[in-house]
């Protein structure tokens, strides 16, 4: 066989309940910290793809959002992004926790029994854990999937995460490289300012603030040294806009110190970030504000 027919290629989904450690995961696949993590359920909102290169493999890793029963137009389509991952799927990594035996959404479990795609259930966040319970729940999981391989894996301490590379390499199709050889995801570099200035905002501001919250970034000039940014940060009311300021201007200064900080380790640049706040009234329910936000799925 030529050497390029021996090329494989394949899509990996990540999906399972909010606040798994989907994207710890996917960060620890692809070795760059593409989606934002927080302690909070919901943090990621998009399909996010994190592209993982061989000489002889691609890995097209997606990051999902957690499955929840949706309430509002963006989490339709926040859910839509896991059906499309669902399907594309070659290799479907379902995530758990220890405690975790069911998903939220019942009909979302039928189609992972159904699917034709290669599973692994990884049960994560095994260093919080005891071994007798972690075994206890391989056990379980196997009966469920008994087709599945089921791993307990720490996505925080890397534990079985090279193994999983390995496992998930040797399953891939024989197939060329969706994606040139040297792209790491499919997200423009202006998605990532706006997740990394979205997840300061996740750890400073409690309630519902976080989720009330969509931010785009309408300037982002590289030179050589420097990135100038401006990023407007959209808030549902008037309300909110002044919790999100705060006294004087301080809260959303520790926003801008933190996205700061991120944004250069992210980019290897000097950072110029400037941030507003305006308000979009009930942005998550308006069909034309979601299209602008790219939830038009
Ligand atoms: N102790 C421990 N914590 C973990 C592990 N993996 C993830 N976490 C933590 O769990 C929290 C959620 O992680 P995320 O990766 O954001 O989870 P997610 O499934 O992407 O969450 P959503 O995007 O909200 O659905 C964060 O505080 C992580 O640091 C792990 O293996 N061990
Ligand atoms: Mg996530």
């Amino acid at each position: 066989m030529k050497e390029k027919n021996k090329h494989k290629s394949g899509f990996i989904s990540i999906i399972g309940n909010p606040n798994v450690g989907k994207s710890t995961l996917m960060n620890a696949l692809v070795g760059k910290e593409l989606s934002i993590i927080t302690p909070k359920a919901q943090t990621t909102r998009h399909r996010i793809l994190g592209i993982v290169n061989g000489k002889n493999f691609q890995i097209v890793l997606s990051d999902t959002p957690g499955i929840i029963k949706p309430a509002y137009k963006m989490q339709n389509s926040m859910m839509n992004f896991v059906k499309e991952a669902l399907i594309d799927a070659d290799i479907l990594i379902f995530m758990v926790t220890v405690e975790e035996t069911e998903l939220k959404d019942e009909k979302l479990f039928e189609r992972i029994k159904k699917s034709k795609a290669s599973l692994f259930i990884l049960i994560n966040k095994i260093d919080l854990s005891r071994q007798k319970l972690v075994e206890k729940t391989v056990k379980y999981w196997e009966s469920i999937f008994p087709t599945a391989k089921v791993c307990p894996i720490s996505a925080l301490t890397g534990f079985f995460i090279p193994e999983l590379l390995d496992l998930i390499i040797e399953l891939l199709p024989l197939s060329p490289p969706y994606f040139p050889k040297d792209q790491l995801t499919d997200r423009p570099e202006r998605f990532f300012v706006n997740e990394s200035i979205r997840e300061q905002i996740l750890k400073h501001y409690d309630k519902e603030i976080p989720y009330s919250v969509e931010v785009i970034t309408d300037e982002f000039i590289e030179s050589s040294k420097i990135i100038k940014i401006r990023s407007i940060i959209l808030v549902e009311r008037e309300t909110q806009k002044g919790i999100l300021i705060g006294h004087k201007g301080n809260a959303l200064k520790q926003v801008g110190i933190g996205a700061r900080k991120s944004l250069q380790n992210f980019f290897g640049k000097k950072i110029h970030l400037e941030l507003f706040v305006k308000i979009s009234k009930n942005w998550r329910s308006n069909n034309k504000e979601l299209k602008r936000f790219g939830y038009n799925n």
